[in-house]
């Protein structure tokens, strides 16, 4: 298997991730959908990152999707908690990172791609609030319960939680409070001292 896209994508690292976690075997091709478009569109037309190249060839798009088949093809695994109350935790927790990721996204294609002069600010502030609102709730849920302090008990919804934090902290630093989200922060920084963490780097 070959997954496709840069670790600066916090889809992609999610993925990556998930892949050692579940000691998967497949190679990294680290192409950008921006710098490198036409050699991404000859394995995937749509020029969607991540993007997953199955062992029989299919290209598979999506995290989530991805995820999905990889945790058929895993088997069994803490990674994807399958007893009620735990998945249900764990669909909330991933709907919320990648809410996050996804407003993060808005904002540095709105601020890196679009023109100075065709800004426009109304949507710009929108998507804040929503960016906020999304990590003002991760860090409620933190509250309620705490994530794992011990790489064994990861769920991939603790990937993509941790994942989200450090993405959104490196493409718009000081947007979204530390201080406020002092759970949020301290999770991160457990996450990101692990070697999984440590050998899928964003940067
Ligand atoms: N919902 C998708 C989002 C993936 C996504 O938007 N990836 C970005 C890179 S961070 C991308 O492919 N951007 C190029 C584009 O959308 O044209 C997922 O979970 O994989």
């Amino acid at each position: 298997m070959k997954l496709i896209g840069m670790l600066d994508s916090p889809y992609v690292r999610r993925v990556a991730i998930c892949m050692k976690l579940l000691e998967l075997d497949f190679e990294h091709e680290s192409i950008s959908v921006f710098r490198t478009y036409e050699q991404f569109a000859k394995i995937n037309p749509v020029v969607k990152a991540p993007t997953l190249v199955a062992g029989n060839g299919a290209t598979l798009m999506d995290s989530t999707v991805i995820l999905q088949y990889l945790a058929t093809l895993a088997g069994p695994s803490p990674l994807f908690p399958t007893q009620a109350d735990a998945a249900l935790r764990a669909a909330r927790l991933t709907g919320l990172a990648l809410a996050a990721c996804e407003k993060s996204v808005q904002i540095v294609y709105e601020r890196n791609l679009r023109p100075q002069d065709k800004q426009y600010e109304p949507w710009v502030e929108r998507v804040r609030t929503q960016l906020f609102a999304a990590y003002d709730e991760l860090e409620r849920e933190l509250g309620k319960a705490p994530l794992p302090d011990t790489p064994e008990q990861f769920t991939a919804a603790d990937v993509a939680v941790a994942v989200a934090w450090q993405f959104t902290h490196m493409m718009l630093p000081q947007l979204v409070s530390k201080a406020d989200h002092p759970r949020l922060e301290q999770f991160s920084a457990f996450a990101e001292s692990l070697p999984v963490f440590k050998d899928t780097p964003a940067q």
